[in-house]
């Protein structure tokens, strides 16, 4: 691990399950309550405007009480103490929508599937941050027109920032996925795209995913302890 330059890291709902937020596909999970199609489609959000901003109004108010565990926390180190070393990048690729590695203090991360915390006008275009509600179709702060929705990526949508991810998976010695159940494409497909690129691949997780074959080392656990336990790895051994 001594001669690491480039990381990647991915992550999902896990690494913010020990800070409160409700994972996905998790026992009492998010689609538990919501099937995927009536809350996460541009098509649900054409049929029942209403119900899709309550649902991301909801999980908008949560985040907000929401604190960084120390999982957030050690990758943030590894931004400030490893990554800010001359000719080292770390890229945090997160597929949250919530807003924990920033306030963590990582800086580079890529949210590509988009974040609750902005508001997307469909008539102007313009994302404006947004910590307030959107159900009672507020205006846009640009444009004034009563047409904002969230600014997340839904199911058919193409995720934020594709070119950059595939140019840094690229670069990368090592891509670590932290969190994720390996359900949803393109991420899910990234590790394949890693190893077809010869890059190293470790997974920190709960429990196995639908990718943990691929990984050359999947490592089971909560994330809380698992991230803090491999970025000291990291320090240490650079
Ligand atoms: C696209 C919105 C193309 C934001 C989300 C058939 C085959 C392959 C692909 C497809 C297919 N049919 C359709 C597709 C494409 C589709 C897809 O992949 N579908 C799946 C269901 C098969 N993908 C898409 O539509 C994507 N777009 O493909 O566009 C395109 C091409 C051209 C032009 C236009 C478009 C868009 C995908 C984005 C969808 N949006 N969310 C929001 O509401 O928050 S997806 C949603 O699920 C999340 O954003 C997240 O990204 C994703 C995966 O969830 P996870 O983060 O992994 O969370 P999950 O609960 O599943 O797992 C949590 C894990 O953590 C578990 O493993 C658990 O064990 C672990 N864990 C729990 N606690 C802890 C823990 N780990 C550590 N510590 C703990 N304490």
């Amino acid at each position: 691990m001594a001669d690491l330059r480039n990381i990647v890291i991915l992550t999902g709902a896990g690494i913010s399950a020990e800070s409160g937020i409700d994972t996905f596909r998790g026992g009492g999970g998010l689609w538990e309550q919501h099937r995927v199609e009536d809350v996460a489609t541009p098509e649900a959000f054409d049929r029942d405007p209403d119900l899709v901003q309550r649902f991301y109004d909801m999980r908008r108010e949560a985040i907000q009480t929401k604190q960084p565990n120390p999982a957030h926390e050690a990758l943030a180190r590894l931004e400030h103490e490893w990554a800010a070393r001359e000719g080292r990048r770390l890229l945090i690729v997160t597929q949250n929508v919530d807003d924990l590695h920033e306030r963590a203090g990582a800086e580079n991360v890529l949210h590509m599937h988009g974040t609750h915390l902005n508001a997307w006008c469909t008539q102007c275009d313009v994302r404006s941050r947004w910590t307030g509600t959107l159900i009672d179709r507020p205006e846009c702060p640009e444009c004034g027109a009563r047409a904002l929705r969230p600014d997340v990526v839904w199911f058919g949508e193409m995720p934020y920032e594709m070119e950059r991810i595939y140019a840094a998976l690229r670069e990368a010695d090592l891509f670590v996925s932290i969190g994720t159940s390996g359900a949803v494409y393109p991420a899910a497909g990234f590790v394949r795209d890693a190893k077809a690129l010869g890059v190293a691949t470790l997974e920190l997780n709960l429990e196995r995913s639908q990718g943990s074959n691929w990984f050359d080392e999947s490592r089971q656990g909560p994330a809380s302890a698992l991230v803090p336990e491999w970025v000291g790895e990291v320090l240490r051994k650079s």
